[in-house]
Parts: C-alpha cells; structure tokens; sequence
C-alpha cells in the first residue's frame, strides 16, 4: 500500500516508531502487568491465531492458555525479568489444535512483555557450537577490517540462508556504505554504493542502540493493532523498543517494497556507544528465521562489535606504517637530488605515492610540477592566489574547496579536496595533494535504470532513489583528510625545510 503521507525528513526524524500500538502477525502479544500479571493488552490477532478474542483474553491471566507445569515454570521466569529477553518454548495446553510456540518474554515501560512466535517443530537444537567456534577463530584471525567485515557476512549467510547479507558502515555524517556483501550467486551486488544518512532517521539508529536485531519476515504484512491501543495506565501505547513483533515504520515498509524485498533482518554493529554500522539482511520471499538462529546472528553482531576495535587499529597500524615506509624511501631520494623538487617526483615513490590521493603538484620558484592527476597548472596558479589570501596555517587542509570558494567548482573532478603544506616565506612556493570528488571515485553497481523522483506527487522512497539524493549531497566533496595524512604532509613540509636551511647553511660556510 502506497502511502499518502507527504514525506519530509523532519516527519522522519519524528515519527515515534517505539510507539506503534501494533505489532507484525507472525505471532501475537499479551502485555502484563507486573503486580496482577494480569493481561492488560493483547494484539487483535489472537482471535486468528488461536480462536480466543483479545477482548476475552483481557483482565485474565495465562491460566487461560497454559497447564499448571507452564504457569509455574514462566512464573519464575517473570521474577527477574528485565529489558534483557528470556525465551521458553511451550504448547498452548487450554487451547486445542495448537502448534508448538516460542515465547519470548522481556520487561519494560512497566509492562511484562509476552510474544508468541509459532514453531512448526518443538527441537530447538540449532546451536551449532563448532559452527560458532569455527567462527569465532575466523573473527579473531582477521587482520584487516574488510577481511573481518567478509567473515561477518558470510557467517550471517550461513546462519540464515538469506538471499543478500551485506555491512552498511556509516561514515562521520552517517551517510552509509555498503562495504563487505554475502549474496546469492544470481543478484546484482551493492558493494560500495552509498546512501544518505536520511534513510535511517534519527530516533530509529538511538533506537539501534538499544535492540540488536530487528526482523521483518514478511515485509508486505498488514499490521495488528494491540486491544486496547493505549495502555490503561499511561493512557498511550506501550514502548516497544524492546519488542520483537514491533510493527516498523510505514516509511520503512515502503521502502522495502519499493526495493523489492519481501523480508529484512538487521543487526546493530556497535563501537564506542555509536552506531558504527549494521549487518543488513534482505531475502527476496517472505522468510521466516526462527529466533535461536536470530540470536546466534545477534552473537555474531556482538562479537564483531568487541572485536571490532583491535581490527580498526590494525588498519590504521597498518597504514600508518606504509606512510613512513613510503615517506622514507621519499627522503632518500630528495637527499639523493641536487635539487630536491627532481627528488619528490622523479622516481616512485613520488610525493603522490606517501598517502592516498588523486595527484600531487610541487610549486617552486615560479616553476610547477605535477604528479597523477591534477587541476591544470594555471588552475593551480588561482588556487595559489586564494592560498595566499586565505590560508593562514603551514599546513592547510579541506575536503571541500567548493565550500570556501565558488571558484572551486572547477577543480572538482580533481581537486574537490586538497592539502597545501607552504614550503618558505615566499607566497607561491607550496607542496599541494589533490582529491576528487567522492562521487568520482563510486560507481553504481546495479541496473541502470531511470530513477524516478516522484510517484503521483510522492517522494519514492527506495535505494537506488536515496543514492541519487546521496550524490547531491556530497557533490564537490572529497574523502575528508585523515590526521596521519596531515600529519605526513606535515612531516614532509619540516623535512624539506631543513633540508634546504642545510644546504643554505653549507653554501654559506663555503662563502665565507
Ligand atoms: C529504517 N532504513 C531503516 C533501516 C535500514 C534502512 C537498514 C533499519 C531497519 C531495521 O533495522 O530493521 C535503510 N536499508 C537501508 C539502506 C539500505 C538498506 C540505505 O538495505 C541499502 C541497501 N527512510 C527513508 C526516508 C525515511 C525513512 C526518506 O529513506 C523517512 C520517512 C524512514 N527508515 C525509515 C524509518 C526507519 C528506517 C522510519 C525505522 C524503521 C523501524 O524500525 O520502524
């Protein structure tokens, strides 16, 4: 169903998603209150699934469905119960015809939290610990964040089986990427595509933080109001923050169907108390992931996010020392020229080779050299001007020129981003490293197919949709610079100052 809703990215952002008064069919809800235990609200579908109308249901207990075994065991469970979920299979004993349920059970806005998934057999044995340990010791093993990433979805695919496992990193202004993907061998990949941070609003990701697995296993469902919708003591429908049939955003649900996903499952990747990412399930069939496997994918996620620290460091461990491997062999070879502008660009590693970049140029006593690719030189030349006028540090830095200076849409397919190290006194003498614009750098993988910005008179709400919108946003950015490049350029900038105070201190002793 289309929505009628006008949709703007503050409506979005304020949407109170942890408040739907419904939830998903798959199973259905009984809200408890914690002192009677008695039901308080029950979702609408109870009269489908097991012949018993919510209205009835309320005010009793669970002595209307479950034998005295039941009641006993779940009501130790109800005891302790906090936010954190308990699972506890059981038969519905009162109710006849009906099949095995998983019953998870949780605490929160004041409420014990029952959901009743149905389960078409009653074994449970789907730990698989040398599946877990297996990989765990993948997890561990990995150097690399991408290789780490790899492991992580392919484990998931694994598990689950879904069509389209992938990681959706988010980048500083939680605009995301896919970066690591597990798909089935017939779908296009979305690795690297790029969506903007409106895809996920803001209520949702603090949400994230909070619940590490959210499931939709039939994305085209229609959603079960809970009798009653407002809770008789706070007079508004319960949090369901903590809620595994939570019945998702209708914006979300659009989305979904606009991609052509039938069933979703995603889990948070925490770092820090931040979101850092999540691993983003898509199956094209309705699909239903029992909640043992769930958890096991849960088990993953958190692992990941433990581990996830020691892999972030080993890249930047990484990368730093390739910038003083390369920033070495560099300085050899400026020693090893007469001049030492033929040093940084006559043999590799260039001044362009120390960090990541599109191209360099080295601007010296009126004369310039580049390096890969850069702006032409008397585009150079302005930008110098600027420099001269505006750039009030040794090293200097943007990842948007545009931003500061119109005149910087020009050099955006090579210079959306530089960073000027001054090299002496003198205003025109510089070491510049050039970035495109990201846009440049990514592609889009999928079907070329015209995006459509409007279906009578709304928004379309899809990826291929948002990674249009991404690209406006970003349009004359480059990759932000990051402190050890800075650093490095830093480095480079005092290393040929002292070279030259040498070489002006030796001529002088000889000129005495
Ligand atoms: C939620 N949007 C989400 C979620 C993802 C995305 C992963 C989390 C869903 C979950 O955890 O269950 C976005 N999904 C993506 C992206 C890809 C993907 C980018 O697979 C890329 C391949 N969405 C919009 C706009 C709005 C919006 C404009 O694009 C604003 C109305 C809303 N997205 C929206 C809402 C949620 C959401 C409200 C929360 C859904 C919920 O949990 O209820």
């Amino acid at each position: 169903a289309m929505l009628r809703v006008p949709i703007t990215l503050t409506n979005c952002d304020r949407e109170p998603i942890h408040l739907p008064g419904a939830i998903q069919p798959y199973g259905f809800l009984l809200c408890l209150d914690p002192a009677t235990r008695r039901i308080v609200q029950a979702s609408a579908n109870t009269e489908t699934l097991i012949g018993r109308a919510a209205e009835g249901l309320l005010h009793g207990g669970l002595d209307q469905l479950l034998g005295p075994d039941k009641l006993a065991e779940i009501g130790t469970l109800l005891e302790g119960l906090t936010q954190a979920p308990k699972l506890l299979g059981a038969r519905l004993e009162l109710v006849a015809g009906q099949p095995f349920y998983k019953i998870i059970l949780h605490r929160y806005d004041d409420l014990l939290w029952l959901e009743f998934e149905p389960v078409a057999e009653t074994d449970a044995a789907t730990l698989d610990l040398s599946f877990l340990n297996a990989a765990l010791g993948q997890m561990l093993a990995a150097g690399k964040v991408q290789e780490f990433c790899q492991h992580a979805v392919d484990q998931v695919r694994a598990i689950t089986g879904l069509d389209r496992v992938a990681i959706y990193q988010f980048a500083a202004d939680e605009s995301g990427e896919i970066v690591a993907e597990a798909i089935r061998e017939d779908l296009a990949p979305w690795l690297g595509l790029h969506y903007p941070a409106s895809d996920i609003p803001q209520q949702a990701r603090a949400m994230y933080l909070k619940n590490w697995l959210r499931f939709i296993p039939d994305a085209g469902y229609e959603p079960v109001p809970l009798v009653p919708v407002n809770n008789p003591v706070t007079h508004r429908p319960p949090d369901m923050t903590h809620a595994v049939l939570r019945s998702v955003s209708p914006f979300h649900l659009e989305y979904l169907h606009n991609m052509g996903t039938a069933a979703t499952m995603t889990i948070s990747l925490i770092h820090r108390g931040r979101l850092w990412g999540m691993i983003t399930c898509h199956h094209l069939t309705p699909r239903l992931v029992s909640y043992e496997l769930r958890e096991l994918c849960q088990f993953i996620g958190k692992t990941f996010s433990a581990l996830l620290p020691s892999k972030l460091q080993h890249d930047e461990d990484d990368y730093q020392l390739r910038i003083h491997t390369q920033q070495a062999k560099l300085f050899e070879h400026v020693s090893a020229h007469a001049n030492f502008v033929d040093g940084l660009h006559q043999e590799a590693p260039t001044v362009k080779d120390v960090f990541e970049c599109g191209g360099a140029a080295i601007c010296f006593d009126d004369d310039m050299v580049t390096v890969g690719a850069t702006p032409t030189q008397p585009q150079i030349r302005e930008l110098l001007d600027w420099l001269q006028a505006n750039a009030k540090t040794d090293v200097f830095h943007t990842n948007s020129y545009a931003a500061l200076n119109p005149d910087g849409l020009a050099l955006r397919a090579t210079a959306s981003g530089f960073i000027a190290a001054s090299l002496t006194d003198a205003p025109d003498n510089y070491l510049l490293w050039f970035r495109p614009e990201v846009v440049e750098t990514v592609t889009w993988a999928g079907q070329q197919e015209k995006p459509q910005v409007l279906i009578d008179g709304q928004v379309f709400l899809s990826p291929r949709q948002s990674f249009e919108a991404w690209k406006e946003l970003v349009e004359n950015t480059a990759a932000p610079w990051k402190p050890v490049e800075i650093a490095a350029a830093r480095d480079i900038r005092l290393h040929i100052s002292d070279l030259r105070l040498k070489v002006f201190n030796e001529l002088q002793a000889r000129a005495q």
